[in-house]
């Protein structure tokens, strides 16, 4: 039987192979995390204006949404605490913000109004290169109790459980 392939089949096996492509790994989208802005620890009610979880471990490509599930906070990225060549980001107060991260490294955020009463968090994007600038985000000074609170994140980072 002869083979036949005339221009127009050659053309839609190229849409084809073009749409799969567009469908494959390389433009595969990441995981949705969520990090709950929260007046209260559901936890421990005694904490007051808290992210949860306080670590989110992400792959490269995932999103993370801060969720404005109580008013009057937001997520910024605090200076000195984000991978070379990763975007910062600060989010409006009582705003959902989404972000892609690409980088990996640790990425050390705040809530801007709470930040020196501990609302502050940290996302750790796996993958080459992840831990480059932990050195650098734990040389960061903080005011109040976002000291005490990245002390914790820090040694939860350095006990290794997290990326077990
Ligand atoms: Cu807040």
């Amino acid at each position: 039987m002869p083979l036949i392939i005339d221009r127009r089949t050659i053309l839609a096996s190229m849409a084809a192979i073009a749409a799969t492509g567009v469908a494959g790994p390389a433009f595969a989208e990441g995981a949705t995390h969520t990090v709950q802005m929260l007046n209260k620890d559901p936890d421990d009610r005694k904490k007051r204006n808290v992210f949860l979880p306080l670590i989110q471990v992400a792959e490269p490509g995932d999103t993370v949404v801060f969720t404005s599930v109580d008013k009057g906070h937001n997520s910024e990225i605090i200076k000195g605490m984000i991978p070379d060549g990763a975007e910062a980001w600060k989010g409006r107060i009582s705003k959902d913000l989404s972000v892609t991260l690409t980088q990996p490294g640790v990425y050390g955020y705040r809530c801007t109004p709470h930040a020196a009463l501990g609302m502050v968090g940290l996302i750790i994007v796996k993958g080459d290169g992840m831990m480059d600038n932990v050195e650098e985000a734990k040389a960061v000074k903080h005011r109040g109790k976002a000291k005490a609170v990245f002390e914790e994140i820090w040694a939860q980072v350095d006990s290794g459980n997290l990326l077990a």
